[in-house]
Parts: structure tokens; C-alpha cells; sequence
């Protein structure tokens, strides 16, 4: 009686294969809290913590941060949000990941993002940030209303410096090397539904049915694709 039912999830994808477009509207259809790993981390990085200046030239190079410090920094930010549901994304990224986070909670679904590897690259190269909000643009898939600025603050756009034609090439190896075994991992346990497709806008009616299936006592803030 009147116990609001948690959900909680992952969403995977190699990198540029929309997590970050799909997880914000996944947050606003369904009320879901969004947690991203980059943004923690970039987060990090724009206020010179300790962590941030630590991290950087290893972010910058598009390669995984120790499995030790993103646990610790994103299990840290689940803490008080026992009765909140929420969506993770871009971590667990390694199997060690993934088992640190089985140990504190169950996951109720995971959703995969599979998209060609050449759609990828296009995207990226053409992908601007707001780093403070993370929010996303695109130069041809959703630019921002002026061009250069964040819709909301006004304030400037930038390119990641992990966006560059070779650092993308090398997060996609990593991600077939590191991050392929999550997906079993998660497969293994019957949790794993996946989307392929090369356009976010025909792959997200499938994930909000699968959503508005998957989350119990209707937690549709807006419900509508
Ligand atoms: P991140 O921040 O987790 P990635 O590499 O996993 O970074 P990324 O690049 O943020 O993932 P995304 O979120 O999957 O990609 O994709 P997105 O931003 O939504 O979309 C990409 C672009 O395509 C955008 O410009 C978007 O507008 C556009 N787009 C979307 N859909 C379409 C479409 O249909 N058509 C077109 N034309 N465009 C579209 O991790 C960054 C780094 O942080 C560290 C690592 O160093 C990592 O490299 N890190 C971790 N390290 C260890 N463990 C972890 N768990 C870590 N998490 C982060
Ligand atoms: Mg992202």
C-alpha cells in the first residue's frame, strides 16, 4: 500500500551511440534521476578538484579511468538515493565495475545502445557540449538554437577533447575489449535488452515501450514518445 516501487537502470553503448541523447529523455519521460560517469567526471575536471586534475590527461586520451576511483565516485552519489529510481550512464564500464555495483544494488534492467561504428565517428566529430549541464548538441542532428550557444544559459559550446578522429578510434577498441563482457555479464543475468539502429529517433519508441512495459506503478511523468 502506497510503497513506491524503485526502478533502477543502465544504459550501455559504445561511446557516441546516443546514451547521453536517450538518457534525457528516458529522465524526463519517466522521471528517472540520470547519472552519468563522464559528467561526474568532466564535472570534476572543469572545477580542479583533486580528482579532476588527476583524471584529465587520461579522459583526454579516451582511456578508462581506474575501476577504483569511478566505483568509488559513482557509488558515492547512489548513496541516499535508496528510495529514488535512477538510470546510469556509462557506468559499470568493466566487469569490476559491474560487480561493485552488484554488490550494493540490483539492477532491474539494462538497455543497450547498438550502433554501427561509422555512424559513430560522424557523430562525434560533429557533437558540441555544455559542460556544466552536459547537455548535447549536434551541428546536424540537434543543433543548438544559436549557434555556438547553450539553449538554456547562453553560455558557450564546446568540443570534447576526447572527440578527435583518433581518440575515438581508440574508445571504440576499448569499448569492444572492456566493456563487451558487461554485456554479457548483465545478458547472464536476463536484465539485457538491446536496440540497434543507426537514428536515436527510430530507436526510442522502442525503448519507451519497453520502458513504459518495464517500470512498475507507472512512473510516467509526461508517458508520451
Ligand atoms: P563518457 O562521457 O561516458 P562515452 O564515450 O561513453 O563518454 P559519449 O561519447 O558521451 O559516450 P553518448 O553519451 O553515448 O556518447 O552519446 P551522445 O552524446 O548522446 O551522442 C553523441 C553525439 O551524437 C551527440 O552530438 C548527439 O547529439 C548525436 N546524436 C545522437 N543521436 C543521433 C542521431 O540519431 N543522428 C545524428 N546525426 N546524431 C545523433 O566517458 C568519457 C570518458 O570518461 C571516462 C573515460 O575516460 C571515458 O572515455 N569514464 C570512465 N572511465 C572508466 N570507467 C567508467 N565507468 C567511466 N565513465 C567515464
Ligand atoms: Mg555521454
Amino acid at each position: 500500500m502506497g510503497l513506491q516501487t524503485v526502478f533502477r537502470a543502465v544504459i550501455m553503448g559504445a561511446p557516441g551511440s546516443g546514451k547521453g541523447t536517450v538518457s534525457s529523455r528516458i529522465a524526463q519521460s519517466f522521471a528517472l534521476k540520470h547519472l552519468s560517469s563522464g559528467d561526474m567526471l568532466r564535472a570534476n575536471i572543469e572545477a580542479k578538484t583533486d580528482l579532476g586534475l588527476l583524471m584529465k590527461s587520461c579522459i583526454d586520451q579516451g582511456q578508462l579511468v581506474p575501476d577504483d576511483v569511478i566505483s568509488r565516485l559513482v557509488l558515492s552519489s547512489l548513496r541516499g538515493l535508496e528510495q529514488t529510481s535512477w538510470l546510469l550512464d556509462g557506468f559499470p564500464r568493466t566487469v569490476a565495475q559491474a560487480d561493485a555495483l552488484d554488490s550494493v544494488y540490483d539492477v532491474d534492467s539494462v538497455i543497450n545502445l547498438d550502433v554501427p561504428s561509422q555512424t559513430i565517428r560522424e557523430r562525434l566529430t560533429s557533437r558540441w557540449v555544455h559542460l556544466p549541464s552536459g547537455r548535447v548538441y549536434n551541428i546536424d542532428f540537434n543543433p543548438p538554437k544559436k549557434p555556438g550557444l547553450d539553449d538554456v544559459t547562453g553560455e558557450p559550446l564546446v568540443q570534447r577533447d576526447d572527440d578527435s578522429p583518433e581518440t575515438v578510434s581508440r574508445r571504440l577498441k576499448d569499448y569492444a575489449r572492456q566493456t563487451q563482457p558487461v554485456l554479457e555479464y548483465y545478458r547472464s543475468k536476463g536484465v539485457l535488452e538491446t536496440f540497434s539502429g543507426t537514428e536515436t529517433n527510430k530507436i526510442w519508441p522502442h525503448v519507451h515501450a519497453f520502458l513504459t512495459r518495464k517500470i512498475p506503478g507507472n512512473q510516467q511523468a509526461l508517458g508520451k514518445a
